[in-house]
């Protein structure tokens, strides 16, 4: 795979970061520049480059990175009142880090449609 991403020198902690859940497939961090009360993102300790990649994916895989998204909400306190996971993906989606995340948002009423 090409050069590590930014999200590759944050699992290695190269690179700082609040970590709010992690397990042995998953790791949950607050977004850098946060669009609601609540922003994080959610990334799995094997890197894949984008969501169109899961079709590819073992399973398993898959399973314990959604659990995870899932798991990181519950810790997060957003199962009440909701929030929303995202996955921008590839240029039109406005994708800018190459390693898959999901965007946990929470914390407030969310618009829709999304720009
Ligand atoms: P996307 O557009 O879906 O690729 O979102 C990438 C997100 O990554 C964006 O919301 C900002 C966040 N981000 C970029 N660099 C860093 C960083 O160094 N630390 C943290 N915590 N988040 C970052």
């Amino acid at each position: 795979m090409s050069e590590p991403t930014i999200f590759d020198k944050i699992l290695a902690k190269e690179i700082p970061s609040e970590a709010v859940y992690e397990d042995e497939h998953v790791y949950a961090f607050r977004d850098i520049s946060p669009q609601a009360p609540v922003h994080v993102l959610v990334i799995p300790r094997k890197r894949m480059q984008s969501f169109a990649d899961l079709q590819h994916a073992d399973p398993s895989v898959v399973a314990s990175f959604m659990q995870g998204v899932s798991k990181a909400a519950a810790k997060l306190g957003l199962e009440e009142g909701g929030y929303r996971v995202v996955f921008n993906t590839g240029s039109d989606a406005l994708q800018t880090v190459p390693y898959i995340h999901a965007h946990i948002l929470g914390g407030r009423k969310l618009g829709w449609p999304p720009g």
